[in-house]
């Protein structure tokens, strides 16, 4: 255990070094206005996820670690007769394809890529083709994303999409389709893996089982007004067949909370254990309320967890409305996970009113004193339609409305207890010191022998974003990154027959397993 305090005032006192950030990774490819498309094909469909700026301060990686499931989720709906193709512009390629010319182009948004959507929208459209715009952002803000769409897909695209392409064909297209997500999630047909391009993530089968989350916390995009999204599972057996035709080693479950129903969660973990295969997943820290999910999670293969730690303030919990464990007890809980093998990505919110100048010092403090392999943190943000959105603005404190800049790393609200520089610098110290060797070695694991593995991750993963550029350009994130992955599942498959054999509690007759994967997004 550490015990070096980091002084509150450090980050304030601290120059931030300049990172590096090629221009093709903040600004987006080229759409040459003068152009000239051929016609629009009949029956074929073009899905677009659009480009976003990379924080200089984060891993590359995080960007091809596992593909959304927002496009590959309805193109599973997608008639026999339609062809469909798909196109990340976050891959590097260039600008997206036009030839053949899609009848239709579907298109995901998000509030930070809203812009980027848009200038899409009116590319496509201006030569001819049908620009249905859908996703998150489409929910919390339709009146603005309207003039620039053919029809808005409010709510589940599974259900929507379908219906939006036979109207295409009858021409008789709506300007909006809106549906919830009040459905059977289990009669959703699997996504479709095969659009996705292989060689450019690490891996292609992104899972979701669950849907919903037993919380709603106020800067949450489940809290969005008007968003009605129950909590529903998928039976065990379609993940359980996903994950195995999807043939890769390593999957990355994009649930909110894989943790939200326990009792789910261990039979979901019984089912996958046959496939010998390794995943991470995001999980609130009261699914170790009952380390025996715990036990089950790592005999299945879990090597890591993203979780939502968010403060270790709890007036800052309260205020956010998240049910979760009391803070004084989060350390105990994440050995819980640490001696059942399951590296810790710990994501913290910063920002909070509560929160004051020494916030950033003494997270940092905590995080290394407490070995998490992997942190996040994300400025506080309110996404329009929250509750967190309607409380800032109505204390007038938001400063601006420019969505690009809502990327949980920018201030965007006047915050309480600290001038938005501070908030500014703190983050960009917080990255920079958990990035740091003095820090990287300080969160090593306590067992020699996952130390090795762990510094590999931590070295690949996070401080190595020129190699990612090369890697993502050159299309060999899969071809590199592949032979670490089954390493990894192999000494897991090790680690976790250890595990099954002794009766004892895992704490004390195991070493850790260690990961080069990182533990979720
Ligand atoms: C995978 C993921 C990523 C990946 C890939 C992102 C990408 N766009 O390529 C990575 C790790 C790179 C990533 C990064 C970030 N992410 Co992210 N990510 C996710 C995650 C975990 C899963 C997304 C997913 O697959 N969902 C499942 C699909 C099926 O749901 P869906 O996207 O809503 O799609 C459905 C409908 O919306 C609709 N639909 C969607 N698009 C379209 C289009 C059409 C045409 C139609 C018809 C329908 C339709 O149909 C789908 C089926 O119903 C979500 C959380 C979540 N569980 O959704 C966060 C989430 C989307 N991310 C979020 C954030 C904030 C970020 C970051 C900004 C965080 C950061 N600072 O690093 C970055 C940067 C990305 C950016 N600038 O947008 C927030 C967005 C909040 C908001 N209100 O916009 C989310 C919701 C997490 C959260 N709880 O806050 N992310
Ligand atoms: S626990 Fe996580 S996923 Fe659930 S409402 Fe809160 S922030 Fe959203």
């Amino acid at each position: 255990m550490n015990t070096t305090s980091i002084d509150p005032e450090i980050p304030f006192r601290t120059r931030l070094r300049p990172r590096w950030l090629p221009r093709e990774m903040v600004v987006a490819p080229f759409l040459d206005p003068d152009t000239v498309a051929p016609r629009p094909t009949p029956r074929t469909a073009l899905l677009i996820n659009p480009f976003y700026p990379k924080d200089a301060h984060a891993s590359f990686g995080k960007h091809v670690l596992t593909p959304t499931l927002a496009l590959t989720s309805f193109a599973g709906a997608t008639p026999e007769h339609w062809s469909v193709s798909y196109w990340d512009e976050n891959l590097l390629h260039g600008r997206p394809p036009f030839d053949p010319m899609p009848e239709v182009v579907g298109i995901t948004v998000h509030l930070t890529f809203a812009q980027r959507a848009y200038a899409l929208a009116h590319w496509y459209r201006s030569r001819g083709s049908k620009v249905i715009l859908g996703g998150l952002h489409i929910l919390s803000c339709p009146d603005e994303a309207a003039p620039h769409a053919d029809a808005l897909a409010i709510g589940d695209g599974v259900q929507l999409w379908p219906r939006i392409l036979a109207d295409v064909g009858h021409g008789t297209l709506q300007p909006v389709y809106r549906v919830m997500y009040e459905n059977e999630y289990r009669e959703d047909p699997a996504p479709r893996r095969r659009l996705l391009p292989r060689k450019n993530f690490l891996t292609t089968t992104s899972l979701i089982a669950t849907r919903g989350c037993h919380n709603r916390c106020g800067f949450c995009y489940l809290s969005t007004e008007g968003l009605r999204m129950p909590y529903r599972v998928r039976d065990v057996q379609q993940i359980v067949s996903e994950f195995a035709a999807d043939d890769q080693p390593y999957a990355v479950f994009v649930d909110n909370n894989l943790g939200s129903r326990p009792e789910y969660l261990r039979a979901l973990c019984k089912g996958m254990r046959p496939l010998e295969k390794i995943w991470s997943a995001a999980i609130t820290l009261d699914v170790t309320d009952d380390p025996s999910v715990i036990r089950e999670m790592a005999l299945a293969g879990c090597t890591g967890v993203f979780i939502g730690f968010e403060s270790l303030s709890d007036s800052n919990i309260t205020g956010a409305r998240k049910r979760s464990p009391r803070t004084d007890d989060y350390a105990r809980r994440v050995r819980i996970l640490h001696d059942h093998g399951i590296q810790v990505n710990g994501s913290f919110v910063l920002g909070f009113d509560g929160d004051r100048r020494d916030v950033f010092a003494t997270t940092a403090q905590w995080i290394e004193e407490n070995r998490l392999e992997c942190a996040t943190f994300h400025i506080l943000t309110p996404y329009p339609g929250t509750p967190l959105f309607r409380q800032i603005e109505s204390e007038r404190r938001l400063l601006h409305r420019d969505w690009s800049k809502y990327d949980t790393g920018h201030v965007v609200f006047r915050p309480k207890q600290m001038t938005v520089e501070e908030l500014e610098q703190g983050y960009g110290w917080i990255y920079q010191r958990l990035f740091s060797h003095t820090s990287i070695w300080r969160r090593r694991p306590d067992d020699w022998r996952a130390i090795a593995p762990y510094l590999a991750m931590s070295y690949l993963y996070k401080r190595s974003n020129r190699f990612w550029h090369l890697l993502i350009k050159h299309d060999l994130v899969h071809t590199v990154w592949h032979p670490l992955v089954e390493w990894t599942r192999r000494r897991h498959l090790k680690f976790r027959a250890r595990l099954a054999m002794e009766d004892s509690p895992a704490w004390e007759t195991h070493a850790t397993s260690g990961s080069v994967v990182s533990a979720g997004v």
